[in-house]
């Protein structure tokens, strides 16, 4: 018995010698659910951290909001109850509108010109994150935003009335500018919502409505190509400056490969969501001309509100992004 206490010992003390000096666990709070591709791209962003420190900061990722809800990450990370997270960028867009320059309606609605409208925003973001403790790491837009329903709609006058899910202030106000009554409500809880009708409709992405199998309660996908909304990661400031240079570089290494892959991914998935909506057995089409239009006027309204809010350091993010056109 002696011995073999001894063995364990010893065997202990070996386990504790291999151990980098100051392993670290991170645990990272994300939104959405483990399958959806910004987690799987997290997921391997936290790896690729892990290994390349060679274990002195391992990332845990708890998808679905399983740490955290969505609305609470960012404040649990300037906190610093968690560390590190990934978040909507433009679910603060209560805080601050420029938060919101990535949801403004159909001003950048392709990959290409969400990536021109990123690199205008960037700087401004950077900064305003770094006043609140939160060093920005990467970042990953979403595929464009449709709009779903449960039933056939041609015009936004049909839209009058119908519990619509919002995940941002810009939502909420497209629901009120085209008559539907919005309703707040996290990703990861959607299918719920709709399955037991407090929403009958939504403005997203083909990844969600697919991660969500919402053709269980919904119809129909118009393919609006509204805006291409973007996840971010972050990491607390105070957290950060505690990381040795060497560590860092490998996080920043990291960070950049999360962001081509998950660019890469976003794009893949376009396609393959939007067949996943119709295998499930939606309509998946663009929307009537007339309804097209009436969308696009009220995205002019949203614009010129958003400028209004945003004010010069706004107004210069857009004069950027139309310069580069
Ligand atoms: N999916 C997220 C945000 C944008 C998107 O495509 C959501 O619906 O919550």
């Amino acid at each position: 018995m002696r011995k073999l206490t001894s063995l364990l010992a010893a065997t202990a003390l070996t386990a504790t010698a291999v151990l980098p000096a100051a392993a670290e666990k991170w645990d990272m709070p994300m939104a959405y659910s483990a399958s959806n591709f910004h987690s799987a791209t997290g997921a391997e962003f936290a790896k690729c951290v892990t290994t390349g420190t060679g274990g002195e900061i391992e990332i845990v990722t708890h998808p679905s909001g399983s740490l955290f809800k969505g609305a609470d990450i960012k404040r649990a990370i300037q906190t610093g109850q968690a560390p590190i997270g990934e978040r909507l960028l433009s679910g603060h867009q209560n805080e601050n509108a420029l938060f919101g320059f990535d949801s403004i309606p159909f001003l950048a609605t392709s990959f290409d010109d969400s990536e021109k409208l990123w690199q205008a925003a960037k700087p401004s973001l950077e900064k305003l994150l770094a006043e609140q403790n939160l060093t920005l790491l990467y970042a990953v837009p979403w595929p464009p935003q449709g709009l779903y329903f449960k039933d056939e709609v041609n015009s936004v006058a049909e839209m009058k009335g119908i519990k619509f899910r919002s995940y941002n202030n810009a939502t909420s106000r497209l629901a009120e500018l085209t008559g539907m009554l919005p309703v707040t409500i996290e990703a990861a809880e959607i299918s719920q919502a709709f399955a037991t009708g407090v929403a009958d409709s939504m403005v997203s992405s083909g990844s969600t409505g697919y991660d969500r199998k919402v053709w269980e309660s919904l119809n129909y996908f118009y393919e609006v190509d509204a805006w291409l909304p973007r996840n971010y990661v972050m990491v607390n400031s105070d957290v950060w400056s505690g990381v040795s240079d060497a560590n860092k570089n490998v996080i920043k290494g990291c960070a950049e490969l999360a962001e081509y892959a998950g660019n890469w991914r976003a794009k893949e998935y376009t396609g393959f969501t939007l067949q996943g909506l119709r295998d499930g057995g939606m309509n998946v089409g663009p929307a009537s001309e007339q309804m097209t239009n009436e969308l696009k006027e009220i995205g002019v309204t949203m614009t010129n509100e958003w400028l209004e809010a945003a004010g010069d350091e706004g107004k210069a993010i857009v004069d950027a992004f139309n310069s580069d056109q």
